[in-house]
């Protein structure tokens, strides 16, 4: 990994400092298992995949960045896989020799290079980030216009599918102040299954926890219009994605019936043109940020900024990311001017180890912005070396 990496010659390092040029790509896949099976409606995992980048400078500086995915190319259509070959092939040849600091240019060369593709482009895009950062001495937040917070609410997700394991789960996170909203993954159960379900979480967190579903596109507009008034009378305060990314118009039918409770969207704004798509419909009261859909942290500002102009609110969403990928969100989610729904960044909680030395902290129900230079972490080479796919 950056070990891989070309090292910048003596000439080229008398620069440092001053040559912000890429100098060198390089990405590896690592699968870090998880603490306990995480089961959604499309695919579980017991490992989370990643691809992570490595950036180097002309000035020797190396930046990182995480391209995560969720068993597969099932979530979305990447997987690391075809991440790390877009990358070598195409993304990676396309930037050689730019300026780091010019990230608009790079975005604009990514695109060039490559259609959609978001998550290769979101982690090259968080490795200039870091790199550009660290040459400078200021966190990736101050070059996207400061931080506004140094936390951020954070939830857990329950995705066993198992009530009685999933309420003692959220006993202890409870207990441990770590977490008091609780996301659930629904739609792996028969609808009737996954209700019964959510009965009992409510009955047995409902007066100390805020409880949100995430059903993954996995109903259709009937089985929604029966089980998001059952989901609001248990007290649910919002529920994400519950048809296909594709069915806006159904989203914005449900919305409009009464006895819906706030709509979430996720899958169907990848982005700012579908975001601007489901505002113009009214099909969502708010939106999930991720890195792995915008294409980057100037992306998840951009589809923020649509959210904004059309009155949808803000969720720091995650595809599972380590501490790595974790942090580039942090940056980005610290300088939005409202972040009404918080974020769900669990993700370093649920790996069984961690991609960076010192990891992100989790306390009093929120999670910490790093401190430091870009996206504020020192990636943990052992950790790469024990994880990376050979
Ligand atoms: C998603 O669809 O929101 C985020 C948390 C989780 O458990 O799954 C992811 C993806
Ligand atoms: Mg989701």
């Amino acid at each position: 990994m950056p070990d891989s990496l070309p090292q910048v010659s003596p000439d080229v390092a008398k620069g440092i400092g001053r040559d912000l040029s890429i100098y060198a790509i390089a990405s590896v896949i690592v699968d870090v298992p998880t603490v306990r099976k995480h089961k959604l409606s499309q695919t579980s995992v017991t490992a989370q995949s990643y691809v992570i980048v490595t950036v180097r400078l002309g000035n020797g500086v190396t930046g990182v960045g995480e391209a995560a995915t969720l068993g597969g190319p099932r979530w979305s259509e990447e997987s690391v896989e075809a991440i790390k070959a877009n990358i070598d092939a195409y993304l990676a040849p396309a930037l050689l020799g730019l300026r780091a600091d010019r990230f608009e240019a790079a975005g604009m060369a990514m695109d060039a290079a490559a259609k959609r593709n978001t998550a290769a482009k979101g982690a090259i895009e968080s490795a200039l980030f870091d790199a550009v950062g660290k040459t400078l001495g200021v966190p990736a937040s101050a070059l996207l216009g400061g931080a506004l917070r140094d936390s951020v609410p954070v939830l857990w997700t329950l995705a066993s599918g198992d009530p009685a394991q999933e309420i003692e789960e959220a006993e202890r996170k409870l207990e441990a102040r770590l977490h008091r909203t609780f996301k659930v993954k629904v739609g792996a159960l028969a609808p009737k299954d996954d209700m019964a379900r959510m009965g009992r979480l409510a009955a047995a967190l409902g007066d100390r926890a805020t409880l949100i579903v995430d059903a993954n596109q996995a109903w259709d507009e009937t089985v929604s219009a029966r089980c998001l008034p059952q989901l609001a009378e248990m007290g649910v305060a919002l529920v994400e994605q519950p048809v296909p990314a594709w069915n806006i118009p159904a989203m914005a039918r449900l919305r409009a019936r009464p006895g819906t409770p706030p709509l979430l969207a996720d899958e169907c704004v990848f982005d700012s043109h579908d975001m601007l798509a489901v505002a113009a419909a009214g099909a969502a009261d708010a939106v999930s940020l991720k890195i792995v859909k915008h294409g980057g942290l100037l992306g998840v500002r951009k589809v923020a900024a649509v959210a904004e102009a059309g009155g949808v609110a803000l969720y720091g969403g995650c595809l599972l990311e380590s501490s790595v990928g974790a942090a580039a969100h942090l940056q980005v989610f610290a300088t939005l001017r409202e972040l009404a729904w918080g974020c769900e960044h669990f993700g370093p909680q649920i790996l069984t180890t961690d991609l960076v030395t010192e990891p992100l902290r989790f306390a009093d129900f929120h999670l910490y912005l790093p401190a430091g230079a870009g996206l504020g972490i020192t990636l943990d080479e052992a950790a790469l070396r024990r994880f990376a796919r050979t």
